[in-house]
């Protein structure tokens, strides 16, 4: 086997593909404050939802950590990025709440694109649908391209809570008391938020209904899947259960892109239209003091 034995000497004689391939399989440099500064990167698109700005469950050191350091042609907020309801009880605006606004601002200056599609704790922003503000267009649901040409349905997911609850019985009524349980949901917010009733989570009391957390997430994913399929999207993106996902349900391409309360999760599409969740938590760890990573980690905040 003499003959096959790495000779780095050769390496010149390798054609210009190989060769650098060769060299990135060297072992990497542990990191230095100057690699993270490299390691920024551009996405085609980013997907971020359930920020919940103004709870304390917020992680915003950690969200506007990660604003500054990804770049991308289109921004997606998929819903929930400021609680209303929450704010509505009580003002909580720490400074660095300030810092994920200003990230955001600086992103619109600089010539991204930001499309916010409103949630159900920031649906204040529902009845804006349509316009621009503040160079954001807000929209009741976008349409999103892959860069590989996979078209994408992307929604916040709240209005899929009724659905959940009935499962069983709708999946043996079929398509058009779906739909009408779908209806019927948008009819009780509707009618909840025009007679000033106090904040209550549809999905906080679902989940606790259905039998388990991990039940409450399947139901959620089959339903957003059958409506997405029904309306011949290839793909979905979606936040509100606060569980990042990238999966295939029957032949659509499910994502959910997480949240910053718990998880910190991003959903990012490349040049190519590769996707895949960025984990900031985790990918932060050494960058980021740990007092700011669990500021406020004790309040849990309803999806
Ligand atoms: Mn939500």
């Amino acid at each position: 086997m003499a003959e096959f034995a790495w000779d780095t000497s050769r390496r010149a004689q390798l054609p210009d593909a190989l060769r650098h391939r060769a060299l990135e399989r060297r072992p990497r440099a542990p990191s230095t404050a100057r690699e993270v500064q490299r390691a920024a990167r551009h996405h085609r698109a980013i997907f971020i939802s359930d920020v919940h700005l103004g709870t304390r469950g917020c992680k915003a050191e950690l969200l506007a950590d990660f604003l500054g350091k990804n770049s991308c042609d289109t921004l997606f907020l998929v819903g929930d990025i400021v609680d209303g309801w929450r704010l509505k009880r009580r003002w909580f605006w720490p400074e660095a709440h300030d810092a994920v606004l200003a990230a955001l601002l600086h992103k619109i200056d600089t010539g991204t694109r930001v499309v916010f599609v409103p949630g159900n704790h920031d649906e204040v922003f529902r009845e804006y649908c349509g316009r621009s503000i503040a160079g954001v267009e807000i929209l009741r649901e976008a349409i999103h391209e892959t860069a590989d040409g996979r078209r994408l349905l992307v929604l916040h997911g709240d209005h899929f809570d009724a659905v959940i609850a009935y499962a069983k019985w709708l999946a043996h009524l079929g398509d058009w008391a779906y739909s009408l349980a779908l209806e019927l949901n948008e009819v009780c917010h509707f009618v909840r938020r025009n007679f000033g009733m106090n904040y209550w989570s549809l999905s906080a009391f679902l989940k606790q209904k259905v039998k388990n957390a991990l039940e409450y997430i399947c139901r959620f994913e089959d339903a957003v899947a059958r409506e997405v399929r029904a309306r011949g999207f290839d793909g979905v993106v979606c936040g509100h259960i606060h569980h990042a996902a990238i999966k295939r349900i029957g032949g659509i391409l499910y994502l959910n892109d997480g949240d910053w309360v718990e998880s910190c999760t991003a959903l990012v599409e490349d040049a190519q239209g590769h996707l895949e969740i960025l984990c900031w938590a985790s990918s932060a760890k050494e960058r980021i003091p740990a007092s700011a990573q669990l500021d406020g980690a004790a309040e849990p905040v309803p999806a």
